[in-house]
């Protein structure tokens, strides 16, 4: 008698074990998961600019690139600060449509004909110092 109490004792002790592991097994992977979902990868650059058309016409480049989530830049620090989705676009990407607007960022010139277009106010110095 005793023996059966036992192994019933251990047959339950097994059961309530495995099912913790797979309860813990499966809160883990949900948690992968759903970091995958929210994970924005946040990234600051330089980028010349002069006032507050300025910092339309950038923010607007920068989140016209898909992927990009948010964009602010800094008219006084001239540096962006943007959030974007690793898995569907990168840092040059946000750098090139920045520029393609007329706007010179840390690793990529602004393009020329964009910039003469820009309005006379906007038409910042080439030599600025950025990222301040
Ligand atoms: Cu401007």
């Amino acid at each position: 008698m005793k023996n059966v109490i036992l192994s019933i004792a251990i047959i339950m002790a097994i059961g309530l074990t495995s099912c913790k592991n797979e309860t813990k097994k499966e809160t883990e992977s949900s948690t992968t998961e759903m970091a995958k979902e929210i994970a924005m990868t946040d990234l600051s650059f330089g980028v010349r600019g002069n006032c507050g058309m300025c910092k339309n016409t950038i923010e607007k480049a920068a989140t016209s690139v898909d992927g990009v989530a948010s964009a602010n830049w800094d008219v006084d620090k001239k540096k962006i600060d943007v959030s974007f989705d690793d898995t569907k676009t990168n840092a040059m990407a946000i750098h090139k449509a920045i520029a393609s607007s007329g706007y010179d960022t840390e690793k990529v010139a602004g393009n020329e004909e964009a910039y003469k277009n820009l309005p006379g106010c906007c038409q910042y110095d080439h030599e600025m110092a950025m990222n301040q």
